[in-house]
């Protein structure tokens, strides 16, 4: 590893990546990669925590991995890796959770709202998510960790364990700092602008889905839930426009502001398709390098396997530690 700080973050497979994980996590990846160690792993051992289609899974943890790559993430600097390939994440999580309180993790919005969402299988896993979110990163004793904001609270949680571990048993991890970009850090859903857009919607038009072609991204937009007012601004009392003008202002890499100056004395209609065609120059030569990248599953292979091998390496450091620390006689060798 180079002289430089620590960067990790991660995406759920657990469908196709809307232009919500775009915006709020990958297109800040491929900006940081240069300036630090960056560790991304796929959080397929996350995915489990609601029901998936095994076949499904499989699929999209592929098509993940094309998405890291198509979106310029470079397998010889960063590191790209499955979270199941790296026992050490499980095997943190069992020493974490001796530091969590169930209290703290019951007050989640995230585990509140999916056990709303999922009201048939709320499980314990569901409840554990945010300590196998703080072994991910506590692991590889990252400094930075880009997330949406929908993850600042797992984030905070984060912190307080490493804070907590810390005290206890003596300084062993790195206190990470999250690193939330503007207005683009929740992008809202296209059908109700109050809920958070998120690839696993059941309502295909409330989500532009990395895979969607360009002619249906202006026809969702198009579709967009917006007020009956025409005045493109950002305003509370206009969730809808908002989150178009955020989107839109995201892809052109323009501020809210110059957008609005832009769109003044537009109609709604007009704006929408600008916004659609916007989205779709970006997302349509990523989707077509994935496409490619998918033939050759053998290629990926070697990606998530040298990742891992290399994920292992750093993992393994920080839990020979912890084990030290809280008391385990490490295992004779040989
Ligand atoms: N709507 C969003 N706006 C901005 N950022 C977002 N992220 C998610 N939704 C938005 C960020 O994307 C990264 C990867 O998210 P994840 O797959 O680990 O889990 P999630 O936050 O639960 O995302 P989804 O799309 O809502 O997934 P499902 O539907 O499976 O629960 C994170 O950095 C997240 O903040």
């Amino acid at each position: 590893m180079e002289n430089k700080k620590t960067l990790f973050s991660a995406v759920q497979p657990s469908g196709i990546l809307t232009i919500g994980n775009y915006l709020g996590a990958l297109k800040n990846f491929k900006k940081l990669q240069d300036d630090y160690n960056s560790i991304f792993a796929l959080a397929d051992l996350h995915t489990l925590t609601v029901r998936q289609e095994p076949e499904n899974l499989r699929k999209n943890t592929y098509e993940l991995t094309a998405l890291y790559l198509a979106c310029g993430l470079d397998p010889e600097r960063s590191i790209i890796f499955a979270q199941s390939h790296v026992p050490m994440h499980a095997e943190l999580t069992w020493i974490l959770n001796t530091v969590t309180y169930p209290g703290e993790l019951s007050r989640m919005t995230q585990f509140k709202d999916k056990s709303i969402k999922h009201v048939d299988n709320v499980n314990m896993a569901l409840m554990d998510y945010p300590v196998l979110m703080a072994s991910d990163i506590l692991l590889y004793q990252a400094d930075l960790v880009p997330v949406g904001a929908d993850q600042k609270q797992h984030l905070e949680l984060t912190r307080d364990l490493a804070e907590r571990f810390n005290n206890r048993f003596g300084e062993t991890f790195i206190v990470p700092e999250p690193y939330i970009s503007g207005s683009a850090a929740r992008i809202m859903s296209l059908t109700e602008p109050d809920h958070k857009m998120s690839k696993s919607d059941a309502n295909l038009n409330a989500f532009i889905s990395m895979n969607d072609e360009p002619s249906v991204i202006v026809k969702k937009f198009k579709r967009a839930v917006t007020d009956s007012d025409n005045k493109i601004i950002v305003s509370p009392e206009k969730p809808g426009i908002t989150n178009l003008i955020n989107i839109y202002a995201a892809f052109t890499e323009k501020t809210v502001s110059d957008v609005e100056k832009e769109f003044e004395g537009k109609m709604y209609g007009e704006f929408k398709v600008a916004v659609g065609e916007a989205v779709a120059e970006v997302i349509e030569p990523i989707r077509q390098e994935k496409i490619k990248l998918l033939s050759d599953k053998s290629y990926l292979d070697s990606v998530l396997k040298s990742g891992a091998d290399r994920a292992k390496y750093l993992a393994g450091k920080t839990l020979s530690k912890v084990y030290k620390k809280v008391g385990l006689v490490p295992p004779v060798r040989g």
